[in-house]
Formats: structure tokens, C-alpha cells, sequence
């Protein structure tokens, strides 16, 4: 499910789980965060995080077969894809996702959490809820709104359609845009020069950045709203049909 290597302090993470699109499994993720863990207990300046191969797909999101059946969140705090969100955005040391393929769901969550991306023309990114009825994470949404403008996080959360590698740069979702043959190379190189960079000045920038951007002031009555809000979606008719659909691999009816 999982390949794992390490070089002068540089480790790599590749998904290996393709006969499922590298959906993020409870399985999966678990595996990536015990892997994370250890690079961080082991002083793992770079983490590379990528697929194994060169396939369509580079994750197909959230491993649908285990969202919680209607009524209840689908993306809890504890939801395991969730804690690999905080776990990546908290690891001590810069994570750079090199993308081939295309990126789905809460695996776009995944690859614009990480702190750079490096992508072929082949990358692709669609944000999902909206083709399963999904009332999308707070911190995941302001989270995409701190790094996108809000004109192209609603395209990407109300129309769910990918979009391009080369827009994905012109909005700064990717560092970098490189050929397929080079993705390698060049991935490397840039972990390697991160890598001899003050590894310290680097961890203390990465946190104070996170908690700049969380710093987002919310009343206990705005966050009491959004809580309703995401109940109302989570129990409502939408989420049931979109779970149902992809199960019954059928486009979902909305009405
Ligand atoms: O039928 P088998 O057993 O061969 O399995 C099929 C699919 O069911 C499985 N698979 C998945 N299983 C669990 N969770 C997934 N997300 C998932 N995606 C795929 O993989 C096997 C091959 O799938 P197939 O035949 O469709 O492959 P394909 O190459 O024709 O198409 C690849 C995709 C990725 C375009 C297609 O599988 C697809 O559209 N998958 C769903 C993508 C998606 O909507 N992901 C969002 C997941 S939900 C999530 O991330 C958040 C909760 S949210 O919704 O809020 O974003």
C-alpha cells in the first residue's frame, strides 16, 4: 500500500494502492502517519510525497466505502484522512508532493497542504463534496481560501470538475510545472536544497505560518452556525444520494 525510503535525511512516501485509485483508506493513512511519525523521530528534514509509477490517477480522494452512512459526519476531527491533514501541515520539516496524474477529493486537500507541489503536465485537480453531497471540513475550506483566491475555490467546490495543470499554476496550486521525464530530478533537487537549508529556521517558519493562517477570529455563535450548517447537509437528502450513487457507480441525482 505503501513504499517508504529515506536518503541523507530526505524521505520519500509513495502510494501504492492503485487497484483502488490510492483512495485513502483508514488502512492507507494509517500507514502514512506512522511513517510521518518516524521521519519526524528520525530528524527527516524533507518529506517527498508521491505515487508509485507513473498512472492516470494520482489518489482518488477519501476512500468513499468508508464515509459514515448518512447522518453522520463525514469528515470528523478524528477522521483518519483529517489527522493526516494536521499531521502534514504540523510535520517538522517541509513536505513536497509530486504529483503525476489526477487528484481527487480530499487528496486535493492533501497535495495543497503540503508545502510545495512539484507536478507533470498530466496532473489534474477536482474538489469534490459537491458530486457527493459532502458538507466540506471548516478548517479544510479555510484552508483552500488561504491559499487560492475565492473565485477559483468556487469553481473548484461547486463545480467538482478537475481543473488543468497549467491553471493549477497560474493559481499557484503547483511550484512547479515540469515534463513527466524530468518530475523526478527535479523533485529531488529541490528536497535537496531545502534539505541544506537551516533545518531549525525552516521548522520554526513552518509553524508560525500555520498559525498565522488558522489565526482566524470566529464567534461561539459563527462556529454554533457552521456546526448547523454541516449537520443540515450531513443529514440531509444530497449526502445519502452521493455515497449511494458512487456505490452503485451511477451519476447521483441532486433533483
Ligand atoms: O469496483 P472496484 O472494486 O474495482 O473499485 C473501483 C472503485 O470503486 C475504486 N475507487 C474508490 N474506492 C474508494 N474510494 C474512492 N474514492 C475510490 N475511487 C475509486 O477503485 C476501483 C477503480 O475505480 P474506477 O474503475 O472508477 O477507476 P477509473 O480509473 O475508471 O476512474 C478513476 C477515478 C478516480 C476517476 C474514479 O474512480 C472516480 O471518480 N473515483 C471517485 C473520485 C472522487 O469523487 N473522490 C472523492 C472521494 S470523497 C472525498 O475525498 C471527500 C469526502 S470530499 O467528497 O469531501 O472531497
Amino acid at each position: 500500500m505503501l513504499k517508504v525510503s529515506l536518503d541523507d535525511l530526505v524521505g520519500t512516501i509513495a502510494l501504492d494502492r492503485y487497484d483502488k485509485r490510492n483512495a485513502l483508506s483508514e488502512d492507507l493513512v494509517g500507514r502514512m502517519l506512522r511513517t510521518l511519525d518516524s521521519f519526524a523521530d528520525g530528524g527527516i528534514r524533507v518529506v517527498i510525497l508521491r505515487a508509485v509509477g507513473t498512472h492516470p490517477i494520482w489518489s482518488a480522494g477519501h476512500d468513499i466505502d468508508e464515509l459514515p452512512i448518512a447522518g453522520a459526519d463525514p469528515l470528523p476531527y478524528r477522521d483518519p484522512m483529517e489527522v493526516l491533514l494536521r499531521r502534514v501541515r504540523t510535520y517538522p520539516g517541509a513536505v513536497i508532493a509530486m504529483v503525476q496524474g489526477s487528484v481527487w477529493g480530499g487528496a486535493c486537500d492533501l497535495v495543497f497542504n503540503c508545502d510545495l507541489v512539484v507536478a507533470d503536465e498530466s496532473a489534474a485537480f477536482a474538489v469534490t463534496p459537491a458530486k457527493l453531497g459532502v458538507p466540506y471540513s471548516v478548517s479544510g475550506i479555510q484552508y483552500f481560501l488561504s491559499r487560492l483566491p475565492l473565485h477559483i475555490v468556487n469553481e473548484l467546490m461547486m463545480t467538482a470538475d478537475p481543473i488543468s495543470a497549467e491553471r493549477a499554476l497560474t493559481h499557484g496550486i503547483i511550484n512547479r510545472l515540469v515534463p513527466a521525464q524530468d518530475i523526478e530530478s527535479i523533485t529531488a533537487e529541490l528536497a535537496a536544497v531545502i534539505r541544506s537549508r537551516s533545518a531549525e529556521s525552516i521548522r520554526a517558519y513552518k509553524e508560525q505560518a500555520r498559525l498565522i493562517v488558522e489565526a482566524v477570529p470566529l464567534t461561539a455563535q459563527q462556529a454554533q452556525y457552521i456546526h448547523q450548517l454541516r449537520l443540515d447537509v450531513y443529514s440531509g437528502r444530497d449526502y445519502a444520494e452521493g455515497v449511494l450513487a458512487f456505490e452503485e457507480k451511477r451519476p447521483p441525482d441532486f433533483g
